[in-house]
C-alpha cells in the first residue's frame, strides 16, 4: 500500500470516527430531549475505527462477509454512510424507532450487515460456521466461478469470554475451517473494568492449538520506529511490563501525563530521556497511543499478509477504548459519553464546522474528490450490495409415507421414515437438504437418511466397520457429496450451525433446507442461538424430539415443560406437535416450502397469519408409539393441520364441554372422550398441531377487528364458534399447560387446563402421566369441574 493511499485513508478514519462520534452525540444531546438516551458505544466505536476502514476500505473483497461487535455499529454506519449505502435520516434516528440500529442488524439495518451481533459471541462463532457452510455449497459444485468469502469477525476482548466461542473452534478444527478471520480489539476493556493481564498469551495458544494462524498486532509503526531510536529498546521493555489498568489510566491523562511517568520510571539522562524529550507532549501521547490496532500501515500489511492463504487466522490486535476521543483509555467510558463542552473541542480539532456535522468531508485534510475516489474503488463496495437470492427449491404436493401398518408408531419414527422416503429419490428437494446434529443422529431417527445420504466432509473416509465386515446397522461413509453435518454434542454449535445453513441463499445464493435435530429438552441450552439465527431471518427445520415426561424410560432429567413456551414466544419460528404421523407430513411438506418464502403483502384472510413471509419451523415430537387414525388426508384435514386444529370429532350442539390436546397425551384425551360420553352429550375433540400458529391467527384477528375489518375470524375462532357460551373446555398436554389455557380466553368458555409443571422424575408413561395429571381419569376430573352436573362415572379419585 503506498504512503499517499495511507494518508487518505488516514482521513477517512477521520472522518469515520467523527462521524460515529456525532452519531451517538447527536442522538443524546440534539434530539428531542424526551427521546431514549445512548449509553454505551461511543468509547467502544472507536477503539475499531482503524481495523474497520483499514477492512472496508482496503483489505475486504465483495464476497468476503463480516460480523461486527455490537457496540462498533456506529462506525459500520459511519462507513457505510461514506460509502454512500447509509442515509442521513437513519443515522439521525440511531436507535430511535427505524433508524440505524443500535447493533449491526440484518433484518432491521438497510445498510448491507451481513451478520446481526447484538448478544456477545454469537456473530463471532457465526462467521465460522458460515465458512463451513461455504465449503459445503463449494464441495457440492455449486459456487461455480464465485470466489469463497472470508468470513470475518470483529470481536471484542471481553467478549473472548463467552463460552459458545470456544465450543464452536472445536467444531471448525474438526471440519478443517478455512477462509475465517477474527479480528479480537484487544483494548484490554470490557463493560465493567479492565481485563486480565497477558490474556493474549492464553489466545494465542488456544489459537494455535486448534490450528489457526495468531498475529499479533501490538506495536504500531510510530512504536517500531522508536523502538529503532537509541534507548527504544528500554522504552520498548517499559510498555510490555505495564499493567493494563496504568496503561489506560495514563491515555486518559494524556501527553504530560506519559512524560512524568516515563521519565520517573526509564528516565537515565541519557538515550531513553533524550527519546522522551525530543517529542512535545502530543506527539508522546500520539506515540503511546500508536498500538497495532491503530496503525493503518502496520494493519493493512498483516491483512494482506493473511490474504495469501485460507487458514483460520486470529489477529490480536491492541487498542485503546475510546482512541481519539478525550474519553480515551478512561475505565468508566463504556456508558461514558463526550460532554457537550467535549463534543466542541472534538469539533473544533477536528475541523468540522457547526452546522456542517455531517457533511460526509467535512474537515478533511485532503482533496474531498481523492477520498471519494478512494471509496469509489474500495473493491469491497465496487460490486454494490452484496446479499444474493436463490430460487425456490420445488416440493412435491405431498411427501410419501410407508404404507401404515397395525403397529403403533411414534412421530420421531414417522420423521425418519419420511426422510429416509425422500433420501431414497433424486429429486431437487432431496438434493438441498443438509441435515445436521449434535450426536443425536441415530438417537432422533435421522439414521436411515444418513446411511443412503452420507455424511459430509471435504475428504472422502470409508466406514471402518464397513470396510472390516463387521455387521452394523449405520454405515457412515463421510464424503464431499455427504448431506449429513456431524456435530459435537454442543447444542450451540447445532443452533449457529442451523443459523448458517439457513442464510446459504443470502449469502453464497445457494438454497439449502437445513434440518437440525436435537433432544427437546437442550433447546434451552441454546436457546439464546436460536434466537439469534431466528432474529437473522435464517431459514431450517427444527425437530425436537424426545419430549415431554412421555420420554419416560429415558430418564427424568430430559424431560421437557417449557419448550411448547419457547416454540409459541420465539418470533420467527412456528412451532408445531403433532400427534400422528399423517399431520406431521403434511406439515414438514409445509415446512420445505414455508422456510423458502420471502413474500410481503398481507395476512390470508382465513387464518390472519402472514404465511407469505416465510420463517423457520420447530416441530416438538415424540418418541411414544400411538396407533394411528386410519383416514385419508383430505386437503381440508391437511389445511386445518398446518393452521393449527381440527376436530377429530366434532361437537354436537348440546355439548357441555370439550376436549383440547396437543401431542402425544392424544391417546389419553380420545380415552377420556369416550368415557365422557356416557355422562356427558356431544363431547368434542378438538386435535392442536399448533397452539403457537393458532395463537398468533387469533392476535392477528383480534388486531384486525380493532383497525376496522369487523368480520376477521381466525382459525380458533371459527373451531371454536359453534360451542355454546356455557361449554367447558379441558386442555391437555405433555408440557406447560399456559400453552393451551388461552383457549378459553378465544370466547370466554370456562377452561381447565392440564399440562406438566415438576420434572425429573422417572417411570412408565402410565406412572408419569397419572402422576402429572395428564391422564384419562384426570381429564374425567377436569370435565367434571367445567361441566358440573351428573357424576362422570369413571373416575377415579386422583391419586397423591
Ligand atoms: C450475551 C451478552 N451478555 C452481555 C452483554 C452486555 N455487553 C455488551 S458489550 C459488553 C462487554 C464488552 O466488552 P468487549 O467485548 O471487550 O468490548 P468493548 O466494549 O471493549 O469494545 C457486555 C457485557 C451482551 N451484549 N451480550
Ligand atoms: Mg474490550
Amino acid at each position: 500500500m503506498t504512503a499517499p493511499t495511507i494518508a487518505r485513508l488516514a482521513e477517512i478514519e477521520r472522518r469515520v470516527l467523527w462521524l460515529a462520534a456525532w452519531t451517538i452525540h447527536h442522538a443524546n444531546h440534539v434530539r428531542p430531549a424526551d427521546e431514549v438516551k445512548v449509553g454505551g458505544h461511543q468509547a467502544s466505536s472507536a477503539s475499531l475505527a482503524t481495523i474497520m476502514t483499514a477492512l472496508y476500505f482496503a483489505a475486504l473483497r465483495p464476497e468476503d462477509r463480516v460480523a461486527v461487535k455490537p457496540h462498533a455499529s456506529p462506525v459500520f454506519h459511519a462507513i457505510q454512510y461514506l460509502a454512500g449505502n447509509q442515509t442521513r435520516e437513519k443515522l439521525e434516528a440511531f436507535r430511535a424507532f427505524k433508524g440505524a440500529q443500535s447493533y449491526p442488524s440484518r433484518t432491521k439495518d438497510t445498510d448491507d450487515v451481513d451478520f446481526s451481533t447484538g448478544s456477545v459471541g454469537l456473530g463471532v462463532a457465526q462467521t465460522l460456521f458460515s465458512s463451513l457452510v461455504q465449503d459445503y455449497v463449494t464441495a457440492r459444485g455449486w459456487m461455480r466461478d464465485r470466489r469463497p468469502g472470508r468470513m470475518v469477525a470483529l470481536v471484542g476482548d471481553a467478549e473472548m469470554d463467552e463460552g459458545n466461542i470456544y465450543e464452536a473452534l472445536i467444531e471448525g478444527w474438526k471440519h478443517g475451517l478455512r477462509n475465517c478471520w477474527w479480528i479480537v480489539d484487544y483494548n484490554r476493556q470490557s463493560l465493567d473494568s479492565v481485563v486480565r493481564e497477558g490474556l493474549w498469551q492464553t489466545f494465542e495458544s488456544i489459537f494455535a492449538s486448534f490450528g489457526w494462524d495468531v498475529v499479533i498486532l501490538k506495536y504500531g509503526s510510530l512504536q517500531e520506529a522508536a523502538f529503532a531510536e537509541p534507548g527504544g529498546d528500554r522504552l520498548r521493555a517499559w510498555i510490555d511490563r505495564c499493567p493494563n489498568p496504568l496503561y489506560s489510566a495514563l491515555t486518559f491523562q494524556g501527553g504530560a501525563a506519559w512524560r512524568r511517568r516515563l521519565l520517573d520510571e526509564i528516565g537515565d539522562q541519557g538515550d531513553v530521556t533524550r527519546l522522551i524529550e525530543r517529542r512535545s507532549d502530543p506527539e508522546l501521547a500520539e506515540l503511546m497511543g500508536n498500538l497495532g490496532g491503530h496503525d493503518l500501515a502496520g494493519l493493512l500489511a498483516a491483512f494482506e499478509r493473511a490474504s495469501r492463504h485460507d487458514r483460520p487466522v486470529c489477529f490480536i490486535a491492541y487498542t485503546t477504548k475510546g482512541h481519539g476521543l478525550p474519553l480515551a483509555g478512561h475505565k468508566d467510558n463504556h456508558a461514558g459519553l463526550l460532554t457537550p463542552a467535549q463534543m466542541e473541542g472534538f469539533r473544533a480539532a477536528m475541523g468540522v464546522r457547526a452546522g456542517r456535522e455531517w457533511e460526509p468531508w467535512e474537515g478533511a485534510r485532503l482533496d474531498p474528490a481523492l477520498l471519494e475516489e478512494t471509496v469509489r474503488r474500495a473493491p469491497f463496495f465496487a460490486a454494490g450490495r452484496r446479499r444474493l437470492t436463490a430460487p425456490a427449491v420445488p416440493v412435491p404436493a405431498s411427501l410419501s409415507l410407508p404404507p401404515p401398518g397395525t403397529r403403533p408408531v411414534s412421530t420421531q419414527m414417522g420423521f425418519g421414515q419420511i426422510l429416509n422416503e425422500i433420501g431414497r429419490e433424486d429429486t431437487p428437494l432431496a438434493a438441498r437438504l443438509v441435515t445436521t446434529s449434535p450426536d443425536v443422529t441415530v438417537s432422533t431417527n435421522l439414521g436411515p437418511w444418513v446411511n443412503r445420504r452420507g455424511l459430509f466432509a471435504k475428504e472422502s473416509l470409508a466406514d471402518t466397520f464397513r470396510a472390516e465386515r463387521i455387521p452394523s446397522t449405520y454405515s457412515w461413509e463421510f464424503g464431499p457429496r455427504g448431506q449429513h453435518l456431524e456435530l459435537g454434542i454442543a447444542e450451540s454449535n447445532l443452533f449457529l450451525m442451523l443459523s448458517a445453513l439457513g442464510l446459504s441463499h443470502a449469502i453464497n445464493g445457494e438454497r439449502l433446507i437445513p434440518i437440525g435435530t436435537v433432544y427437546d429438552p437442550f433447546i434451552y441450552r441454546a436457546a439464546d442461538q436460536l434466537n439469534y439465527a431466528c432474529y437473522q431471518d435464517a431459514r431450517f427445520v427444527l425437530v425436537a424430539t424426545p419430549s415431554g415426561v412421555t420420554l419416560a424410560p429415558e430418564g427424568g432429567a430430559h424431560q421437557s415443560i417449557g419448550t411448547p413456551l419457547v416454540g409459541m414466544a420465539q418470533d420467527g419460528l412456528a412451532a408445531f406437535e403433532p400427534a400422528f404421523v399423517d399431520e406431521l407430513a403434511v406439515i414438514l411438506r409445509w415446512a420445505f416450502d414455508y422456510v423458502q418464502r420471502d413474500g410481503e403483502g398481507d395476512p390470508d384472510e382465513t387464518t390472519w397469519l402472514r404465511d407469505q413471509t416465510g420463517g423457520s419451523v420447530y416441530l416438538r415430537l415424540s418418541t411414544r408409539p400411538l396407533e394411528q387414525p386410519m383416514r385419508t388426508m383430505t386437503p381440508a384435514l391437511g389445511r386445518d393441520v398446518v393452521n393449527g386444529a381440527y376436530w377429530l370429532r366434532p361437537p354436537g350442539p348440546n355439548a357441555t364441554v370439550v376436549i383440547a390436546v396437543q401431542g402425544a397425551v392424544a391417546p389419553e384425551a380420545i380415552a377420556a372422550t369416550g368415557l365422557l360420553a356416557e355422562d356427558r352429550r356431544d363431547v368434542g375433540l378438538l386435535v392442536v398441531t399448533s397452539a403457537d400458529r393458532l395463537n398468533a391467527g387469533h392476535q392477528a384477528a383480534e388486531r384486525a377487528r380493532q383497525r376496522g375489518t369487523a368480520d376477521a375470524l381466525s382459525h380458533v375462532e371459527r373451531l371454536l364458534a359453534p360451542l355454546s357460551r356455557d361449554c367447558g373446555l379441558v386442555t391437555v398436554i405433555d408440557g406447560h399447560p399456559a400453552t393451551l389455557a388461552w383457549l378459553g380466553g378465544v370466547y370466554g368458555h370456562r377452561v381447565k387446563a392440564l399440562g406438566v409443571e415438576h420434572f425429573g422424575q422417572t417411570g412408565t408413561i402410565a406412572d408419569l402421566h397419572r402422576h402429572h395429571g395428564i391422564d384419562a381419569n384426570a381429564i374425567l376430573h377436569a370435565a367434571q369441574a367445567v361441566a358440573p352436573g351428573r357424576a362422570v362415572r369413571h373416575r377415579k379419585a386422583l391419586s397423591a
